[in-house]
């Protein structure tokens, strides 16, 4: 018998921003402290991430081709694709390319949309960008878009108040129905109850709907996102279910920000992360998913 790695390969195509805790640099450590291994594509090399108030700006996507066809020479192969923050409208081609050529059928495919948040494109996003991302979209098995980013997708106005159960449906449904079977959106307000945010999900295999709902503290840590689509591509890679893997990544997130809220910070170094990374460890201590 040939005794051969179980470990599980990702590419995570996303930019490195060396301050504040996003992208790449949340990626890298969750997927690792779950078990598997992260090949980094760096989309952009910047100082710091677009919402400190100043910062660099390296474009890597002519690198980005480079390294593909290297990995290509050699036959690397990959378990997962998980895309976040591109660093130009015309890496979304490269990213298409990379996703058709690689990808066995078993693979997982995640989007996440990376455009904007607040009702906002991120400073220096350009609108061709969600063009493109709508392109995107199609080849992913799972998106994770904020509120924003699925209102941008489906090219319809955003709103943040009084979004019923039954009218998010129909927005999950209809971003299924352009590719992904599995739909998740998070950063969505409860109605009457300021205290509170969900995240909704579709899964078209099954026709079903869930909902995870967890406190909201007031304060904006960049990065949330990042950390939160990493636990669900990690936990689906483990073989979680998917509402396992949402109230995993819904859990993750709030220990996250519990352990930051209450330290005298400035809020754009993101959450810290070296605190709760241990906890992707433990089992899950609170189940809260619903079935809508
Ligand atoms: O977390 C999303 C993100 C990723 N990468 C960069 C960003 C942001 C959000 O501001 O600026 C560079």
């Amino acid at each position: 018998m040939l005794i051969q790695s179980q470990i599980k390969r990702v590419v995570a195509v996303h930019d490195l921003s060396c301050m504040g805790r996003v992208s790449l640099m949340a990626a890298v450590p969750i997927l690792s402290s779950m078990g598997l291994e992260v090949c980094p594509l760096p989309t952009a090399l910047l100082s710091c991430h677009t919402q400190y108030p100043e910062f660099t700006f390296l474009d890597l996507t002519d690198e980005m081709k480079r390294i593909i066809a290297n990995w290509k020479s050699q036959g690397f192969r990959f378990n997962a694709f998980y895309t976040g923050y591109l660093g130009s409208p015309e890496q979304v081609q490269v990213v298409e390319d990379l996703i058709r050529d690689f990808r066995r059928p078993t693979d997982l495919t995640v989007v996440d949309p990376v455009l904007g948040d607040n009702g906002k494109l991120y400073k220096g996003m350009k609108a061709e960008m969600v063009e493109q991302m709508r392109g995107l979209i199609r080849l992913a098995d799972v998106i994770t878009p904020n509120m924003t980013e699925m209102f941008l997708l489906l090219n319809r106005t955003y709103r943040h108040d009084n979004l019923q159960d039954e009218e998010l449906k129909i927005y999950l449904k209809e971003l299924s129905d352009k590719g992904p079977a599995i739909v998740i959106v998070t950063s969505v307000p409860v109605i009457g109850n300021p205290h509170l945010t969900s995240v909704y999900a579709y899964n078209r295999n099954g026709n079903r709907f869930w909902k995870v709902t967890c406190p909201f503290l007031p304060a904006h840590y960049p990065g949330t996102g990042d950390a939160f689509t990493s636990v669900i591509t990690g936990s689906l890679m483990q073989g979680d279910s998917l509402p396992l893997a949402l109230d995993r990544a819904a859990q993750f997130t709030l220990q996250g920000i519990r352990s930051t809220f209450g330290y005298e910070y400035n809020n754009m170094e993101g959450i810290m992360l070296e605190k709760v990374l241990s906890n992707l460890n433990t089992p899950i201590q609170v189940s809260s998913y619903e079935l809508i």
